[in-house]
């Protein structure tokens, strides 16, 4: 049992805490504070005093460092948290960030990564070669996926976001040998099968993972097969990327791929909502509580998302809510 919740930025991780990320005004490596390892990331949202995201397990916890990695774990799970500082060329050090982090997980037993997330500075503008800062991130990820994690269980559920901060923070979960599915959308070409034109290496996730009845649904966005849809045009996209968590979540999409029941959207919780242009938060708020339930626990970040034309994208947890 792993778990999550977003609390005020300084308010204390309690005992047995795993990690503890802090979505505010300042970035830079992860460390460990108080045996807790943390990672800032510089995020602007709409209470500018920002948040934390807290993951608890069930403890005892021991953390390290393994080279530039920060580490936590107990018997059952580990979370992993790295930073790549700003370069002109992204890479080289993605692919050897990414390596050692297939190391440790080799090295620890925790071989089934079922989550990730990469916030990524100017992700949007172009490297010292002309490519996209992006599609750069995306080519050192890709080799170290195809090079060192082959043998694994494939490429799980992320998120691949901008960020205000000066590097690449990423931070990731695994486990050992628990029940880890990597699902599909039909709505949407897998993304590590996206053609040439969006890169030279295509994205390296999965749209969702399942861990036993839990589902990490990805960074979601108005993209369907691989072409973003209604561009420039808010509410039409902020539809297509529900209507995309909606299907990935739902019985028909899980079924066709031999999972059992499925959830709906007012099961998704954790949920980040990420925003282009910070005039858009009255409406993306707007949207986001007329969609989720009432109890889900929602944060909007204000940054840049990987493709250019894309004006929001979000992300869950979806868990069957009790009717209660
Ligand atoms: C997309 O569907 C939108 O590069 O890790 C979503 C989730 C996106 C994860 C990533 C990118 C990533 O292609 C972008």
């Amino acid at each position: 049992m792993i778990e999550s919740r977003f609390a005020a930025p300084d308010a204390p991780s309690g005992d047995g805490a795993l990690a503890r990320i802090v979505f505010g005004a300042t970035s830079g490596r992860p460390v460990i504070e108080d045996g807790v390892p943390t990672l800032h990331l510089r995020m602007t949202d709409d209470a500018r005093e920002g948040f934390a995201e807290i993951w608890r397990s069930a403890g005892p916890v021991r953390s390290g460092a393994f080279n530039d990695l920060v580490f936590a774990h107990d018997d059952a799970f580990l979370f992993c948290a790295g930073y790549i500082p700003s370069s002109g060329r992204y890479t080289e050090a993605t692919r050897k960030a990414y390596a050692d982090a297939f190391a440790l997980v080799g090295e620890l037993n925790f071989p089934k990564i079922f989550r990730m997330w990469n916030f990524i500075p100017h992700i949007n503008g172009e490297n010292g070669e002309g490519l996209e800062v992006y599609r750069d991130f995306c080519r050192g990820r890709a080799v170290a996926f195809e090079q060192d994690y082959a043998h694994a269980s494939g490429m799980p559920a992320a998120t691949g976001i901008g960020t205000w901060g000066n590097g690449v923070g990423f931070y990731f979960l695994a486990c050992r040998e628990g029940a880890v599915r990597h699902i599909e959308n039909s709505r949407q070409t897998p993304a590590y099968e996206y053609p040439q034109r969006y890169g030279p290496k295509s994205p390296s996730f999965a749209r969702g993972t399942l861990l036993g009845d839990t589902l990490f649904v990805s960074g979601t966005a108005s993209i369907l097969g691989h072409e973003t849809m209604h561009e420039g045009d808010l509410e039409r996209q902020w539809s297509v990327a529900i209507s995309n968590i909606a299907h990935l979540i739902g019985a028909d999409n899980l079924g066709a791929q031999g999972v059992d029941g499925g959830y709906t959207l007012r099961d998704l919780d954790q949920i980040k909502v990420y925003y282009r242009h910070a005039a858009d938060l009255p409406a993306v708020t707007k949207l986001a509580q007329a969609a989720f339930h009432p109890d889900a626990s929602i944060r909007y970040l204000q940054v840049d998302i990987c493709r250019a034309d894309l004006l929001v994208e979000m992300e869950g947890i979806a868990l069957h809510r009790r009717s209660d």
